[in-house]
């Protein structure tokens, strides 16, 4: 597709799912097939510092929402944003056109969580994740139902399927609302 012309509008888009589900690697490809601008939370946190505090028991620095809330604020006004977190329940809903779970199978996610080099408790707690479907749960809470999808993630094959049905979405998407 070609890349927006600027006067167009476009929609945000949520990859959302436990850790190692494939939402940055669905997330980039994507942006390069639409033209749509990729962010991941994490990576913004990271570089902004927007944290409060570390979480002892979880090993990681807790991240500053109402902070990442004002640093996205006006690219999310202007459209066109791929968003990838492990969490939805603090974005404004008003935000989102429409929200994607990725779902991984718990032993196709427990190697790739191994092979980025979890161990133990983290490795537990997130395929736990996954087993009770926190984030889907989650996301049902936050937005409306209607524009919630879970998305298989488990092969090439899934991710090639995601990509292209996403991409067609966007375009519709695209040509209705401009
Ligand atoms: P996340 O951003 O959700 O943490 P990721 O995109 O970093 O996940 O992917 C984790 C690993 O899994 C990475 O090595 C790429 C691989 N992967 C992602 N999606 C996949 C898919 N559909 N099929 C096979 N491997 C995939």
């Amino acid at each position: 597709m070609a890349a927006l012309n600027g006067f167009q509008k476009a929609p945000n888009i949520l990859l959302t799912g436990t850790p190692g589900v494939g939402k940055t690697t669905l997330g980039k490809e994507l942006a390069e097939r639409t033209g749509l601008t990729y962010i991941s939370v994490s990576d913004l946190a990271k570089e902004g510092e927007l944290y409060e505090g570390y979480d002892e028991e979880y090993d990681c620095p807790v991240l500053d929402e109402d902070r990442v809330i004002d640093e996205l604020e006006d690219r999310m006004s202007t459209g066109g944003m791929i968003v990838d977190y492990h969490g939805c329940d603090f974005f404004p809903e008003r935000w989102f056109q429409i929200v994607f779970v990725l779902r991984t199978d718990n032993t196709v996610l427990y190697e790739r969580l191994e092979s980025r080099g979890y161990t133990d408790k983290k490795l537990q707690d997130n395929v736990q994740c996954e087993i009770f479907q926190t984030l889907y749960e989650e996301a049902l809470e936050s937005y409306k139902q209607e524009i919630v999808y879970q998305l298989p993630s488990n092969t090439p094959e899934d991710l090639e399927r995601n990509v292209e049905q996403i991409t067609l979405w966007t375009q519709q998407w695209i040509k209705d609302n401009n």
